[in-house]
């Protein structure tokens, strides 16, 4: 990329002041990983965050994700110490039933602790991640109802949202953040294509340039069964015989590069091009 990629707005900063505060009010943490790119998605600033809380992972996205991946990010994670993990799609009614017995699990000392003193105080759980996760889509389905705000890019949450279930648990949603600095450009770009960083600060042609390598190197079979194209010496020569091939041209013939690279980009995020990791855990 000419320029790094770097996306953190007052906003966010603010926003993981607030829940710097909030977590104290809660019983444990639900954290929202995009399966597409789980590992990218770990925030170093929810390290401490998490600090001696359950956490339940939720491996969001899986319907378009890697299976094989998905299996072994959920072995990983579910071994932590005073942790699980879950794989999901939000977007499929009632999917996220199992959560209710795994937070139970977690939380389980609470809730003996409540129960010999009698007290009647609801399990109360905050939902993290980075924008665009699923983060309110989750606990859409976990109300049975649509009570917070949802939408396909990044920032649709601000400020803090508590929901209550008819289970009686309570559940903070939260805005998507980021951290200062992503040294690690490569999971700079992991974010853009999962829409975790907005389009308007990233090089749409870079980064659909970083996608077909990927795509030729990990899912090459996925790549021509879409496009029906070889593997050219490099991936700009793959980009350029693909317009080409769509007829994607201005006048005189020239390519129509912002259109092929929105198209590819668009194909890995609506999930045409098939179900694909963007981190490799083998
Ligand atoms: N295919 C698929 N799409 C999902 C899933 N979960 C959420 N989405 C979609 O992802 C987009 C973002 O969902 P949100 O719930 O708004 O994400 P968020 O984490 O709350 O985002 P911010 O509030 O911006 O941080 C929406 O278009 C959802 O429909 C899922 O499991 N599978
Ligand atoms: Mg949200």
């Amino acid at each position: 990329m000419a320029n790094n990629i770097n996306w953190f707005p007052g906003h966010m900063a603010k926003s993981l002041n607030v829940m710097n505060t909030e977590i104290k009010k809660v019983d444990m943490v639900i954290y929202v990983l995009d399966a597409r790119a789980p590992l990218s998605c770990l925030n170093p600033k929810f390290d401490s965050l998490c600090e001696g809380k359950p956490v339940l992972y939720v491996l969001n996205k899986v319907d378009m994700a890697d299976d094989s991946i998905s299996v072994n990010v959920k072995n990983i994670l579910s071994k932590k110490q005073n942790s699980d993990c879950v794989l999901l799609n939000s977007t499929e009614s009632k999917s996220s039933k199992i959560i209710e017995s795994i937070m139970k699990k977690l939380c389980s000392k609470k809730l003996e602790k409540n129960e010999r003193k009698q007290l009647n105080i609801p399990l109360r759980a905050m939902v993290i991640g980075v924008p665009n996760c699923g983060k309110s889509t989750l606990i859409n389905n976990m109300c049975g109802i649509k009570k917070t705000k949802t939408g396909d890019k990044a920032g649709v949450t601000r400020g803090k949202q508590w929901v209550a279930l008819k289970n009686g648990f309570e559940i903070l949603d939260t805005p998507g953040t980021l951290w200062p600095n992503l040294e690690d450009q490569d999971v700079a770009k992991k974010l853009c294509l999962i829409g975790s960083i907005k389009d308007e600060i990233v090089d749409i042609n870079e980064l659909s340039l970083y996608l077909i390598d990927y795509l030729q190197n990990y899912y090459y079979t996925k790549f021509v069964n879409r496009y029906n194209i070889d593997k050219k010496d490099t991936p700009l020569e793959t980009l350029e015989c693909l317009a080409q091939k769509k007829h994607f041209l201005i006048k005189g013939g020239e390519i129509d590069y912002d259109r092929v690279c929105a198209m590819i980009v668009d194909d890995f995020r609506k999930g045409r091009i098939g179900k694909i990791t963007l981190d490799r855990i083998i």
